[in-house]
Order: C-alpha cells, then structure tokens, then sequence
C-alpha cells in the first residue's frame, strides 16, 4: 500500500490495517487517523510519535505494558501477535536453550519487579546476546530514563512496522 492509499481509508481499515504499529495499541493508530492526509511515512510516523510524547507519563508506562516479554509466556504459549512473533523469531528467541530461557525469564522478572513495566527493546535491531546484555544494563537505570528507553524502542517498532506496511515508493519521499 502507498500512502495516497492508506490516506483514503475510512478509520475501520486504516485502524484494521495499522492498528499494531504500536504494539497492542490500536487507540493510537485510531487518534492519528484524524490527522490524515500524511504527506508520506515519515509524517505518520510523526503523528504517532507526537501522539506518544503529549501522554503523561502513566500513559507511556502503559503502552510499554502493552508489550510481551522477550521469549515469555506467550512466546511460548503462541499468543504473540503476528508481527511479535516475527520478530522474536528473528532474532532467535523462538529457539533458545532452557537455560537461556530461564535466564532472561530471571531477568525480565527483575527488570519489571524494578520499573513497574516490561523490557521493551527493538528485536528486529538486536540479537539475543545483544538483548540480554541491554537488559542486564538497563536494570542499572533510573526509573525516569528507563521509561524513556523503552519508548525509544517502542518508535523504532513502530518505524520498522510502518515500513513493512506502507510500500517504498520514492514519489512520497519514504
Ligand atoms: C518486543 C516485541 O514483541 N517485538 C520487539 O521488537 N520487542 N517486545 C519487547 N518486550 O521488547
């Protein structure tokens, strides 16, 4: 789909089609849809992004508590959302020992006994290595910073989702 299109569908659609851009969060991709038309990606993906930073700070604990956990339960138990999924899968976590799952079950448990929200980080920009040692750093972080950690992670989500979704197409500047 290229933009003129997204541009031209009613909210069920776009909402239907972009709802998880923003993991578990179709309300965002709702509110943006009033902003229509987007002169391209980037200016969706800067709706959404304004949309984000103008929650209070409850509001951005909340969509990262709309996140799964890296290789957790519903890796696990196949509850994933498609794109989740796939992007756990690509970066390995479908396929790890039992020991290196417990360990990040370990570590996830620490980091939301310790923030109050779950680790969120881009895993389509990371491996399983370069994911448990962010954890283990991130755990070192202020609570403040941390929120703002994971929603940097969350935009580059978002970026990457967008990009599966809307069709490079150089006429609208991608
Ligand atoms: C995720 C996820 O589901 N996909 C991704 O890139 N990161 N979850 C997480 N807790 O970081």
């Amino acid at each position: 789909m290229d933009i003129a299109a997204a541009n031209a569908l009613p909210y069920e659609d776009f909402v239907a089609i972009f709802g998880n851009v923003v993991e578990n969060c179709p309300i965002i991709t709702a509110a943006v849809w009033s902003r229509r038309p987007f002169a391209n990606l980037t200016a969706l993906e800067e709706s959404i992004s304004e949309f984000i930073d103008a929650l209070p700070q409850s509001g951005k604990e909340g969509i990262l508590r709309c996140h799964p956990d890296l290789a957790g339960r519903d890796l696990q138990g196949g509850t994933l959302t498609r794109e989740s999924r796939q992007e756990q899968a690509g970066a390995g976590l479908d396929a790890l020992s039992s020991t290196e799952v417990s360990h990040m079950a370990r570590l996830n448990r620490e980091y939301k006994e310790r923030f109050g929200f779950p680790f969120v980080i881009c895993a389509r920009m990371n491996d399983k290595e370069t994911m448990v040692r962010q954890l283990s750093e991130r755990l070192g972080n202020e609570h403040a910073v941390e929120r703002g950690r994971g929603i940097e992670e969350v935009k580059k989500i978002c970026h990457l989702r967008l990009q599966g979704l809307l069709l490079t197409d150089t006429r609208n500047k991608l």
